[in-house]
């Protein structure tokens, strides 16, 4: 048993040892499954949190962290969710109706290496053939309007896009695991930092979907929780900067109604190098929203197993 907690950043065999522990110690509430395996060969796991006695009908939440291997509040967060989600009662009304996936480290060869050889890495691990510098950024390896705005085809740059889009196995794995449930999400949440903004898509450029004001409203509602921290919710190409291949964009163009990506704190003032006296404050502040999200998705978009238009 590992028993986590929020003053403190954590490596990667911490957060893979408390995920194995909620698998054992809760096997009616969680299920661990290994999706996928990284390019250097570490496992990539979804933790699946569901009330139901028949799991994988009620309508579902995807959260994932970690996609960016510097921005350590990420993975903080999405752990502390689960912690939240799994052991404190008080929050079981969160998965009366819903059901949750959540992949805290999509990224861990790059959680890792900042961890032991360069603190500001971004990117994958993966080599190039054509090049000594190593890596893709994860969030322009996605197959929507791959190759687009703000993405590089230099393996040197932060924002090398790939060879191709799903080029990564960490890409691939998720997005697979994804389609396969994606008549069941109806929300997606992928925690990036730094900004304290909720962006709404699409973001490869300033385009609006048909129903993005009902995007905004939602992300608008939940943002009311925040007390301590400040978010900023608009479109994220307007807001941020348009980029092209991003997760967010794909689960959107997939038919998943909602879909966010969260910069979380700071405002830039610590930024990537943000103290470990904020991981709980950060976690705290944010928890609440999830409320408002869940109470969308169970009512939002029929029955999990319902084909919309
Ligand atoms: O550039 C990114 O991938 C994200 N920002 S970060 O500083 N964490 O790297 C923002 C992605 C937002 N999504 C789109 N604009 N599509
Ligand atoms: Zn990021």
């Amino acid at each position: 048993a590992y028993n986590m907690d929020w003053t403190s950043y954590h490596r990667l065999s911490d957060i893979y040892a408390f995920l194995t522990y909620l698998n054992t110690t809760y096997p009616k509430l969680v299920q661990l499954t290994q999706i996928g395996t990284s390019y250097e060969k570490r496992p990539l796991y979804v933790l699946r949190i569901s009330s139901s006695s028949s799991p994988g009908t009620r309508p579902a939440i995807w959260i994932d962290g970690g996609f960016h291997a510097r921005e350590w509040i990420s993975p903080a967060v999405v752990t502390y969710i689960i912690q939240q989600l799994v052991e404190v009662p008080a929050n079981a009304n969160l998965f009366s109706n819903v059901d949750w996936y959540i992949m805290p480290v999509m990224n861990p060869d790059g959680y890792e290496y900042t961890h032991t050889n360069d603190r500001y890495w971004r990117k994958t691990r993966s080599v190039s053939s054509t090049s000594t510098c190593r890596g893709v950024d994860p969030n322009r390896n996605f197959a929507f309007k791959w190759g687009g705005m703000s993405t590089s085809s230099d393996p040197c740059s932060d924002l090398y896009k790939g060879t191709k889009a799903f080029s990564e196995p960490e890409t691939l794995a998720m997005s697979n695991f994804i389609i396969g449930k994606s008549k069941q999400i109806k929300l997606y949440l992928t925690f990036h930092s730094y900004g304290q903004t909720i962006l709404v898509p699409y973001g490869y450029d300033v385009v609006y979907p048909p129903d993005y004001n009902e995007l905004l409203a939602l992300a608008d509602n939940a943002s009311t929780k925040f007390v301590k921290y400040e978010y900023t919710v608009g479109n994220s190409a307007a807001l941020l900067y348009p980029v092209a291949g991003s997760s967010d964009d794909w689960a959107k163009s997939i038919g998943i109604k909602y879909s966010y990506t969260v910069e979380l704190p700071d405002d830039g003032t610590e930024g990537f190098a943000l103290s470990p006296s904020e991981i709980l404050p950060v976690c705290q502040d944010f928890f609440p929203a999830l409320d408002v999200f869940a109470t969308k998705v169970a009512t939002c978009c029929g029955a999990a197993t319902t084909t919309t238009a």
